[in-house]
């Protein structure tokens, strides 16, 4: 199986994992945070998922992502999740294509979704198994 054929349908944990260790340490993610996020950002999200953790396994680090509260995708701070916020804060390595995936499966006909629901609809999408 060719490792580089992952990056089509592998889930964001994996690209993080540059020493391919099969971990995602504390470092990696931090060298792979996107530039709008600041220090006291990362410092908050290393708190929310890796916790009292150095590295987390690539399932529990996705785990830990869907987990993670979806406050931090309201930019604008207005209570509710827009298909343009959650698009600014996607992972580089999830295409266009992929992203308009998502937002039609979260979001369906909705422009934005309030935090409770976006977090309901999360939630069903983390128990339900995975397409192929
Ligand atoms: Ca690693
Ligand atoms: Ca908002």
């Amino acid at each position: 199986m060719a490792i580089e054929g992952l990056g089509q349908s592998s889930s964001t944990g994996i690209s993080l994992d540059t020493d391919g260790d099969g971990l995602i340490s504390q470092e990696e993610f931090t060298v792979a945070k996107p530039e709008y996020v600041s220090d006291e950002q990362n410092a908050q999200l290393l708190n929310e998922i890796f916790g009292d953790n150095e590295s987390l396994s690539i399932d529990d680090f996705n785990t830990a992502m869907m987990e993670r509260n979806p406050i931090c995708l309201d930019t604008d701070g207005d209570g509710s999740i827009t298909q343009e916020e959650f698009t600014a804060a996607k992972p580089d390595d999830i295409t266009d294509e992929q992203n308009a995936q998502l937002l039609s499966d979260i979001f369906g006909d909705n422009e934005s979704l309030s935090i409770d629901d976006f977090e309901a609809i999360m939630e069903q999408k983390r128990t339900a198994p995975l397409p192929d």
